[in-house]
């Protein structure tokens, strides 16, 4: 069993209600209800966080260093302009899966560059919130495939 951290950024505490025409109507506490049970599924454990300030992300991601087999993240519009959480991410060995809930290669330009895909094992973005659960199975993938299962 391996713990794996989930961390969502910027007004994602809003999934559900902001725009979901773009992000769709499930809420984050939806998100964190089945990333949890995929988790368990799977035979790992989840720490699920969300914040609109960029250094709790980064002190999560520290966090993670000390315990965790992998990061979800959707770093929201932090992606587009944070090179902190790049560094951070930098840091953390084990893979790291990006997740957009919208396709971002199909938005304005501004949402478009991603300052962390750099850092990232793989990046999933256009597949709503199921892209979170098809994360989580890339990073289980991983540990079984370092555990040789
Ligand atoms: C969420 C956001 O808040 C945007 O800033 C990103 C991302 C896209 C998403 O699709 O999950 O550009």
């Amino acid at each position: 069993m391996s713990l794996i951290f989930v961390l969502n950024g910027p007004n994602l505490n809003l999934l559900g209600k902001r725009q979901p025409e773009i992000y769709g109507r499930e809420t984050l506490a939806d998100v964190e209800r089945d990333c949890a049970a995929l988790a368990r599924e799977l035979g790992h454990a989840i720490r699920f966080h969300q914040s609109n300030r960029e250094y709790e992300i980064i002190d999560w991601i520290h966090e993670a260093r000390e315990s965790a087999a992998g990061i979800v993240i959707n770093p929201a519009a932090f992606t587009h302009t944070s090179v902190a959480i790049l560094d951070a991410l930098n840091a953390f060995e084990p893979p790291v899966i990006e997740v957009h809930i919208s396709n971002i290669h199909q938005r304005d330009e501004q949402h478009r560059h991603s300052s962390v895909s750099a850092t990232a094992k793989g990046v999933i973005c256009g597949m709503g919130a199921a892209g979170y659960l098809l994360a989580l199975r890339g990073v289980a993938m991983c540990w079984d495939a370092c555990a040789g299962k």
